[in-house]
């Protein structure tokens, strides 16, 4: 029996087709929007340089994105033997529709392409995502009519926070009140997603739903304060809320023509990227602590009770499989990386290289490498910074520059996530970067934990493909994950310095972090 998962992440959308009782990865394809979709000039998945902290990403891109997808797959297995399935979407991003959506996604043509039939229905032309930063104000406005921050962070496991879709929204009615008016349905990329794939107008799930800032998380469902404070009829223009484990409706017509999908084959709600990692690592119930390293870099863990965050910068999120997990998102995750790695032009296998041509705690050398805005902790950098050598502090020192970027990633990660109170033995890698060995090493250092991946790497569309496995067919999950989730022993990372090795580097970052706070 096969098993779709979809992943529409950041900068790629993804596949993977599972065969749930030989516990056999059947087919994967991967589609990188910048590579693929050049006409889009979104190299990393949004459009760049956008004014006053706007990232938006175009819809349109994301719907050709999975044709390319589909395409790709179809070349590899047979569709119609696929028996369930769902997917995940990069969290917070928000898709605006007018009232034609609804008609339109019910009757998608198989004589056009799924962009051409959406792009009318968009009352605004793009989507701001997780990265955008330009809603401080609707952030204090939205606590401020709610009688403040604890109030928001109690209802909905975060403060009110800048990528939220709430504030978003609420920037949207204010810059642009004739579109708001105009604006029938708002969905979150991956309700939207599932949208398209089950022709119909889906529900949230309780899982990418929490990271709204608009849904209370003792009732998981739409939180009238929160709602009201946000914009003018709002209500009407959210979808439903519904557990993971729901089933929207059936395939599309449009996807059994054109891929050949058979007819009836079901779609079971899609949730947020990190819950559906958190399944697809089989970490869904409390115990296991995962680092994802993909576009962001984010800390998560399901919780056996709710815990927030005191600093205001960690969230908590629905758990597909039920209760909840936390979560910390560091927006200077891969890309910081890239562009440390870039700047002295070096390959992944130099940026590699570059840990064994220095030490643990780099001498002292201290970076703070943040590229762009940061929101764990919340701080407005557009260059990192540095502390050190004076050729370090010129970046004159290439392999030390790399090190000290990522030492100060995830120096600041330890620090940020205190607040989860875990101490675990294992961290669980996943996500884009996850494959780097040198950067494996420096978490095991750093977290003095050993660090281990998993054979079957692509854990957000796997646990969307387990998801829809025990919804539409009866799968146990827990069988699911003995087949799946096994780690790689043979690639498991474990400390090779004891913790005091990182004492001085993590008061270097704690001061310079709080000398910009
Ligand atoms: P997302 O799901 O957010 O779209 P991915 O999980 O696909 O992102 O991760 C993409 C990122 O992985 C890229 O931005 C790239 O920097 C990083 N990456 C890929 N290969 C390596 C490598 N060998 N070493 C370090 N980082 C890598
Ligand atoms: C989580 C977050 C990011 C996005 C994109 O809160 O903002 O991790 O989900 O991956």
């Amino acid at each position: 029996m096969l098993a779709l998962g979809l992943d529409a992440s950041t900068q790629s959308c993804s596949a993977i087709v599972i065969d749930i009782k030989a516990g056999l990865v059947i087919a994967e394809a991967s589609v990188n929007f910048g590579q693929r979709l050049p006409q889009y000039q979104a190299p990393s998945g949004f459009i760049p340089n956008g004014a006053d902290g706007e990232v938006h990403a175009d819809p349109c891109m994301w719907l050709d994105a999975l044709e390319l997808l589909l395409v790709d797959l179809v070349s590899r297995c047979d569709l119609s033997k696929v028996a369930a399935i769902s997917g995940a979407g990069q969290q917070h991003g928000t898709v605006y529709l007018n009232d034609h959506w609804f008609h339109v996604v019910d009757k998608l043509e198989s004589t056009q392409s799924l962009s051409e039939q959406i792009k009318p229905c968009l009352t605004r032309a793009t989507a701001p995502i997780w990265m955008d930063t330009s809603t401080s104000n609707e952030c204090a406005e939205i606590a401020s009519a709610v009688g403040g921050s604890a109030v928001v962070c109690e209802k909905s496991g975060s403060i009110a926070v800048e990528r939220f879709s709430g504030p978003q929204i609420r920037r949207f009615y204010k810059n642009d009140p004739e579109s708001y008016q105009l604006t029938a349905r708002i969905h979150l990329v991956s309700s939207f997603m599932c949208s398209i794939l089950s022709g119909s107008d889906a529900p949230i799930d309780t899982g990418d739903g929490a990271g709204m800032n608009l849904l209370n998380i003792t009732e998981w469902d739409w939180d009238s304060d929160l709602v009201e404070a946000t914009a003018p009829q709002l209500k009407k223009k959210l979808p439903n809320v519904v557990p993971g484990k729901t089933t929207v409706g059936k395939i599309s017509e449009y996807f059994c023509s054109k891929y050949g999908f058979k007819t009836g084959t079901p779609v079971t709600v899609f949730s947020g990227d990190n819950p559906s990692s958190l399944v697809g690592i089989g970490a869904s119930t409390p115990g296991k602590l995962v680092i994802s390293l993909g576009t962001s870099d984010t800390f998560f863990a399901a919780m056996p009770q709710v815990i927030t965050d005191p600093e205001g910068c960690g969230h908590v999120f629905g758990n597909p499989t039920g209760g909840s997990m936390s979560l910390q998102c560091f927006v200077n995750g891969s890309l910081a990386r890239e562009a440390v790695k870039d700047k002295f032009d070096y390959s992944w296998q130099a940026f590699t290289a570059a840990f064994e041509k220095t030490v643990p705690g780099n001498e002292g050398n201290c970076m703070i490498p943040f590229f762009r805005p940061e929101i764990s902790p919340r701080i407005n950098l557009k260059a990192p910074i540095l502390k050190g050598s004076q050729a370090f502090e010129s970046w004159k020192d290439a392999d030390q520059a790399i090190r000290a970027c990522v030492e100060g990633q995830f120096i600041n990660m330890k620090l940020r996530t205190k607040w989860m109170q875990l101490e675990p033995d294992v961290i669980y890698i996943t996500g884009g970067a996850s494959e780097n060995d040198a950067i494996a090493q420096v978490i095991a250092d750093i977290f003095q934990a050993k660090v281990q991946r998993l054979v079957v790497s692509g854990s957000v569309a796997l646990g969307a493909a387990f998801r829809a496995a025990v919804c539409s067919l009866e799968a146990k999950l827990d069988e699911m994950e003995n087949l799946f989730c096994q780690p790689d022993v043979e690639s498991t990372l474990r400390p090779q310095v004891d913790g005091d090795c990182y004492q001085a580097l993590s008061k270097s970052v704690s001061d310079l972090l709080a000398l910009r706070s």
